[in-house]
């Protein structure tokens, strides 16, 4: 084949929107896996290399866009803002357990399965009063360097506040403009960082595909099969949820806006989530996308963004209730209304000290069958195509982060969609 054909091939390519290309990569390394089967797991590396990019600038973007987010908010607004994003994310996620419980009560899913003994980890994530302490880094550059979003978020909020404090509120014109100099410098960094995430995605149509066939050549029909009312009732509940709370209640009753219009305007970062299982991994895009399509303002995204992937996992959250009465019919019991109300409270709290990475919300289940009694073998029994379920959750956990940022950046005149009605047209996405 000649350069110029090649070049031309090439061209075509790059032509397609990025975010087909990895939906199509996503389908065909799906059915790979489920031709191949077991030796299909030889291309997992080529995903982990996906997530790893990906994982890489996680920590830089939060640092430069949450204290560039600052810049743009009056400290004063801040408060606000915060204020109005954690109700809304302990609202959400409340309403998604409560649908999760009572979609699984009509779904049965697990009654005529029956438990298999299997080893599990029982340790528990930490207390609630743990987490809010572990909060404030006795490290920043260690909680950075180890990822911790919720530690380095608190450093470069409080960092960011006292830069805009020093350019705000000081006489001295030189301190004045070196604060200003600062914001600049960090300004040009998350573009750059930007510009790299995109290039991360271009490497995502193969990272996608091998981590499907990976994970269907692992799982194969049979475990899919086993499995499929769990399965059923988590993406039933997962679509009520996205259709109800956050394109209902979010979008539409709050910002008046077209839920089209934000699913289009979403598609990279909840493509991204399903494939990658990691809310954290998947914040450059769900940043992207809230910059450059829903248009959020950087004040409100770089705020709520970083915490809603960690502290705001609806899809998590309403998991904790599907399985719990998964378990409970796997060993014949029924959960009574009170337990039921007891999965609400355990999920909502502790998908605060859970973070945005994969697997989390099977880790957590270990504390909601603790709790209810329920024999922990459960975890070890639902892990095999926990690998699924998890896209899930996280696809729904992203949904809910950029559909709260929709509604406060709305509420505070940071959303310009487009000037006037938003169409849901892509803007600067390559
Ligand atoms: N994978 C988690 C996330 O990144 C969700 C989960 O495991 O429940 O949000």
């Amino acid at each position: 084949m000649g350069t110029s054909t090649s070049m031309n091939l090439w061209t075509q390519y790059r032509s397609i929107p990025i975010v087909y290309r990895i939906g199509a990569a996503f389908v065909l390394g799906s059915l790979v896996g489920l031709i191949v089967g077991e030796p299909a797991t030889v291309l997992q590396p080529l995903g982990d290399l996906f997530v790893q990019l990906l994982s890489m600038i996680v920590i830089p973007i939060v640092v430069f866009t949450l204290i560039m987010g600052i810049r743009q908010l009056d400290p004063t607004t801040l408060g606000k803002v915060g204020g109005q994003v954690v109700v809304l994310y302990a609202i959400t996620s409340s309403i998604a357990v409560f649908i999760g419980l009572t979609v699984a009560n009509v779904v049965n899913p697990g009654q005529g399965l029956t438990l298999t003994e299997a080893e599990v980890d029982t340790e528990a994530t930490p207390g609630i009063i743990e987490v809010l302490l572990g909060i404030v880094p006795e490290e920043p550059i260690g909680a950075m360097a180890e990822g911790d979003v919720l530690a380095t978020m608190f450093f470069a909020l409080v960092f960011g506040l006292a830069l805009a404090l020093l350019r705000d509120a000081t006489d001295d014109p030189q301190i004045r403009e070196g604060a200003e100099t600062i914001f600049n410098i960090m300004e040009t960094a998350s573009e750059a960082l930007f510009k790299i995430v995109w290039g991360i995605m271009e490497y995502g149509v193969i990272g996608v595909f091998a981590l499907m066939a990976a994970v269907f050549g692992e799982a194969g029909p049979d475990a899919l099969v086993s499995f499929g009312l769990l399965i059923g009732a988590m993406l039933v509940a997962c679509l009520i949820h996205i259709a109800i709370t956050h394109l209902g209640g979010l979008i539409m009753l709050l910002t008046q806006q077209s839920p089209i219009a934000f699913l289009v305007g979403s598609k990279e970062a909840l493509i991204t989530a399903l494939s990658i299982r990691s809310s954290a991994g998947t914040l450059p895009v769900t940043m992207s996308n809230a910059e450059d399509n829903l248009r959020i303002n950087e004040g409100v995204y770089g705020f709520s963004l970083p915490l809603g992937a960690t502290i705001n996992m609806d899809g998590t959250a309403m998991y904790q209730g599907v399985a719990a009465i998964f378990a409970a019919n796997l060993v014949g019991v029924s959960l009574s209304i009170t337990e039921q109300l007891m999965v609400v409270g355990i999920a909502v709290l502790a998908s605060i000290g859970s973070a945005g990475v994969p697997g989390t919300g099977l880790i957590m289940l270990t504390l909601v069958l603790t709790q209810l009694g329920l024999p922990l073998e459960v975890v070890g029994f639902v892990a095999g195509v926990d690998p699924i379920l998890d896209r899930l959750r996280t696809m729904v956990n992203i949904s809910g982060d950029l559909a709260v940022a929709t509604v406060v950046g709305h509420w505070n005149g940071a959303v310009d969609f487009g000037a006037g009605v938003w169409d849901g047209t892509e803007i600067g996405v390559p």
